[in-house]
């Protein structure tokens, strides 16, 4: 444990991200964006979703690259900053690709800005407990926590690429239409590109054995999960054909 660390305000982030996850579950209502738009914000001024899903998402990966930026060339290889080179390719793509390629319908500001200063709390909150509150002997490299949780996290974002791309073929530019997607882990579950992010942010908890990354971990099955089961109930409500055996998130199970 580094010398610099403040243990209550990261225990305090941990707390509010977890609390944030159960009160998504608790409400039981998605977030009024995409599917949901119509039903749950009809009203209010919107952003092309490329520069929404950019501007939402880029402090994130601006506060996670400053911190390491900051850091001696020297110790770049250390677990620590490796681990965060993780959480910054997330964002790299999220912000940079992800963004550039959405095909989603305008996305209310007010949204904008709340998830802007999600980013900001979560950006700030994973880099400074990795940088100056972890303290990884060298051997953390060939633990069993931290080759399993970075193979699930390098899974979990292939999935989670893979089937956001999917989600993208299904319209022509322009169209903002819905149908039912297919393929790859959509066959088996309507959130498919939600559970590769699950799976992603659990691999990453496990690879860096911290509360933080645990807690936000759980804030994302909190919230995708929840809108993985809406957006099922919203593909069975629209299409009658849609498949019978395809679950919300978990295949063959839920
Ligand atoms: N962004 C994570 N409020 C969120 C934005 C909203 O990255 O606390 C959480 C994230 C934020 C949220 C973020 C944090 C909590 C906030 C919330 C707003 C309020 C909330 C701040 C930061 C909050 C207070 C403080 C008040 C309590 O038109 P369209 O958009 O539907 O089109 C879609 C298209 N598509 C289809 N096209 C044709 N046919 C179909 N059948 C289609 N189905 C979908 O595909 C989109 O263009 C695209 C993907 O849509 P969808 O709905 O499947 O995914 P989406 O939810 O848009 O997420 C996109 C990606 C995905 O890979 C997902 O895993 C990842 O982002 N993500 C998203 C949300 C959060 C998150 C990851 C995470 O928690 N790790």
């Amino acid at each position: 444990m580094s010398l610099d660390c403040q243990q209550v305000p990261v225990l305090a982030g941990s707390a509010v991200l977890a609390s944030l996850g159960v009160f998504f579950l608790y409400a039981a209502r998605p977030s009024a964006y995409g599917k949901h738009l119509e039903s749950l914000a009809p009203a209010g001024p919107r952003l092309p979703a490329r520069a929404a899903w950019l501007l939402q998402e880029l402090p994130s990966f601006a506060v996670s690259v400053g911190i390491l930026a900051q850091q001696p060339r020297a110790v770049l290889g250390r677990p620590a900053n490796v681990l965060l080179g993780l959480f910054c390719a997330h964002y790299f793509h999220r912000t940079f690709v992800y963004s550039l390629f959405t095909r989603g319908r305008p996305y209310p500001v007010f949204i904008v800005f709340e998830a802007m200063a999600f980013c900001t709390g979560n950006g700030f909150l994973q880099s400074y407990s990795l940088i100056y509150c972890s303290d990884y002997p060298v051997e953390w490299y060939t633990d069993i926590r931290f080759s399993l949780g970075v193979f699930l996290f390098i899974l979990g974002l292939g999935i989670n690429i893979h089937s956001d791309y999917i989600l993208y073929q299904l319209r022509k530019p322009g169209e903002i239409v819905y149908k039912i997607p297919q393929g790859g882990l959509f066959t088996y579950i309507s959130g498919a590109n939600f559970l590769g992010e699950i799976v992603e942010w659990f691999g990453f908890a496990l690879a860096t054995w911290s509360l933080p990354a645990l807690a936000f971990a759980f804030f994302t099955l909190c919230f995708l999960g929840l809108r993985a089961f809406h957006h099922h109930r919203f593909y069975l409500k629209r299409f009658e054909n849609y498949p019978k055996s395809r679950k919300a998130l978990i295949p063959f199970i839920f």
